[in-house]
């Protein structure tokens, strides 16, 4: 389960609907040119949480069925409605996902018995592993070392998805657990989180600049820190751009610059102006090879 995993975007109609050839039209951008080890089924890039659970289950269906056995595929099952959750783990489970991944639980301010129930009972409902999906940004959501230790402490939690700028914590859990899978979330701290011996990471970016990344985390592995630093910093000018562009809507445009039918945002995403496209049209003929 190593290795640089895209969290898909998913294509929609304009009214909604999931644009089965276009998500078919991502996926095949992500294999063939972008060259990825995995896909991150229904993370926040996939608008996972403005869905409802059939529009998740046939999202799960479609990129099964176009990847085979081509790449591994973790499914975010995470939902704030437990039902739900362990529901899709198991459709997920059965369509042949490599592993299940969970948010945190968000929204309500729940304390740690209450999240560590919440995976361990996603965890009763399926024969499958997860990966915590850790974005304290996004969900409030802070573990300690301690914390994580007592999630790791189930054989069946592999790993965690690590979203935070906490290069302290995130060496913390290298050193404490050298057996769980770590992937660093925040493709602009690539590098500094491969320096601390990653297994793997999962980007929005990768949906565009999966090549890159796979240079920084490869370099950094080979100890050739000045050449990953360059193609961090390269990295790094092309998501400042699409970061004050609109991350999610930029890359679609981004995508559609390359010939893949990426659709449109569920509401209330906005779509790109006018500017905004030609802005994504001008990032895309700078940065995408
Ligand atoms: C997902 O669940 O879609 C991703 O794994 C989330 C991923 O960590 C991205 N975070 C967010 O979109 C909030 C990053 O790739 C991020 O988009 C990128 O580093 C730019 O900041």
């Amino acid at each position: 389960m190593n290795g640089l995993y895209t969290a898909l975007m998913c294509s929609f109609h304009d009214d909604g609907r999931v644009n089965e050839q276009g998500l078919r039209e991502i996926v095949r951008y992500n294999l063939d040119v972008q060259q990825v080890d995995g896909l991150y089924v229904n993370g926040s890039t996939g608008e996972n949480f403005l869905i409802s659970t059939e529009q998740k289950k046939q999202i799960f269906r479609v990129v099964k069925d176009e990847v085979e056995d081509e790449a591994k595929l973790i499914a975010q099952v995470g939902s704030l409605n437990i039902d739900e959750a362990t529901d899709l783990a198991q459709y997920a489970t059965d369509l042949g996902y490599n592993a299940i991944s969970a948010v945190t639980p968000f929204y309500y301010k729940f304390d740690f018995d209450e999240i560590k129930d919440y995976y361990f009972t996603i965890l009763d409902s399926v024969d499958n592993d997860l990966i915590i999906y850790s974005i304290p940004a996004l969900t409030g959501v802070n573990m300690n070392l301690e914390q994580f230790g007592e999630l790791f402490a189930h054989d069946r939690i592999i790993g965690v998805k690590f979203t935070a700028p906490d290069f302290f914590l995130l060496e913390r859990i290298r050193h404490q657990f050298p057996d769980k899978l770590i992937y660093s979330g925040f493709d602009e701290m690539l590098l500094p989180a491969s320096v601390l011996n990653i297994d793997g990471a999962i980007g929005s970016t990768f949906n565009i600049n999966g090549k890159r990344a796979r240079q920084i985390f490869e370099l950094a592995q080979n100890g050739q820190l000045n050449e990953a630093r360059d193609v961090q910093k390269v990295t790094n000018d092309l998501i400042t751009d699409v970061l004050s562009n609109g991350l999610y809507p930029t890359i679609k445009e981004i995508l559609k610059v390359q010939g893949v039918d990426a659709g449109t945002l569920r509401k209330p995403m906005k779509p790109l102006t006018a500017d905004g496209a030609k802005e994504a049209e001008r990032i895309a003929n700078t940065f995408i090879t």
